[in-house]
């Protein structure tokens, strides 16, 4: 009998069809609730699943019995019980580096509207309040020549240091668990310990996987640390920052800004004091929102699936462990 795929996220005509010559699948363009009946039956006939933006739980997992692998539609992969799947021999697949240059696009594009005000002073034109040459009130900071410091220094990190330090003239540091000496010569970027990133950096922008040891690992304590005028970027997950501290941070002007992408609870609510803030620039999470990004991201995880399921390596498997020596 021919393997099942359960899909749950949306895919172009054409990824469908790759999809659908060697296997059948059932398909969840747009998935309201993960107690969709319909769903829930899909799941127990699963061999492999694609898609993004579902948490995936041990519950999730004990009903689907039959399935082999998982590509995620994402790089990062705290929606999903890592262990557990190995422990269950899951093979979990991901989509790095297709993303990488577009979320950094997206992080320097956080940098520059919070440094120079671009979300409130366009506001301030669609208004109809522009009346008069902008004053000291409203000047922005400059981004050229200043110190970027990046909490996490990955693919993308890097990737965002390099167009800090290339385009911009700024000196970049960095905290990261591992050193990474190439990139430190080429952009001439220094590794640091935590706390004098905290204390130095004009930009703070955190890009680490969310884990057990990221999880609030900015809160009132690495704010108190920060410049006055520092502006702290998150491109991260919501969850690696405490958001109330952050908030609090904010409003008494212990930092002068923040540019955020993701946030504790996303969609963020309405009540958000985050969505009142003139020194906020609040993205719906948009790191690798682009035609492009999403359709190779989207194309990655295709390939994965099928190149899984066939028993063949994935392009990215992110726990080859699970599979034993199948994958060596
Ligand atoms: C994903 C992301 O598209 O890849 C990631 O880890 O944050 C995004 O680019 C998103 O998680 C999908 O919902």
């Amino acid at each position: 009998m021919s393997k099942r795929i359960l899909a749950y996220r949306r895919l172009d005509d054409q990824q469908l069809e790759q999809l659908r010559e060697k296997y059948q699948v059932d398909y969840f363009g747009k998935l309201e609730s993960a107690d969709d009946p319909a769903f829930r039956e899909a799941l127990g006939q699963a061999n492999g699943l694609i898609g993004a933006g579902l948490k995936i739980t041990p519950e999730l997992l004990d009903s689907a019995p039959h399935l082999e692998a998982i590509a995620s539609i994402s790089v990062g992969v705290d929606s999903y019980p890592v262990d557990e799947l190995t422990r269950r021999g899951i093979l979990l697949c991901n989509t790095p580096d297709v993303l990488t240059e577009t979320t950094a696009d997206t992080g320097f594009s956080l940098i520059m509207a919070s440094a120079r005000r671009v979300v409130e002073l366009a506001n301030v034109v669609k208004r109809g309040d522009w009346q008069e040459s902008i004053g000291p009130d409203r000047f922005g900071i400059d981004v050229h020549g200043k110190t970027l410091g990046m909490i996490g220094f990955g693919r993308i990190g890097q990737a965002i240091a390099r167009r800090g330090a290339l385009g911009f003239g700024m000196r970049v540091l960095y905290s990261n668990a591992s050193p990474k000496p190439e990139i430190e010569r080429e952009l001439g970027a220094r590794r640091c310990e935590f706390n004098e990133l905290l204390e130095t950096a004009d930009f703070v922008c955190a890009i680490v996987p969310l884990t057990d040891e990221t999880h609030h690992l900015i809160g009132a304590e690495a704010f108190a640390r920060m410049k006055e005028s520092a502006i702290f970027i998150n491109l991260a997950r919501g969850a690696v920052v405490d958001e109330p501290a952050m908030i609090e941070a904010l409003q008494r002007g212990q930092i002068r800004a923040a540019g955020l992408d993701v946030f504790e609870q996303e969609p963020l609510p309405s009540s958000s004091p985050l969505t009142q803030m003139d020194n906020v620039v609040a993205l719906p999470h948009i790191g690798s929102a682009t035609m492009e990004t999403r359709t190779a991201m989207a194309q990655r995880a295709v390939d994965n699936i099928l190149l899984a399921l066939d028993g063949e390596r994935p392009l990215s498997p992110f726990n080859v462990e699970a599979w034993g020596d199948r994958l060596t």
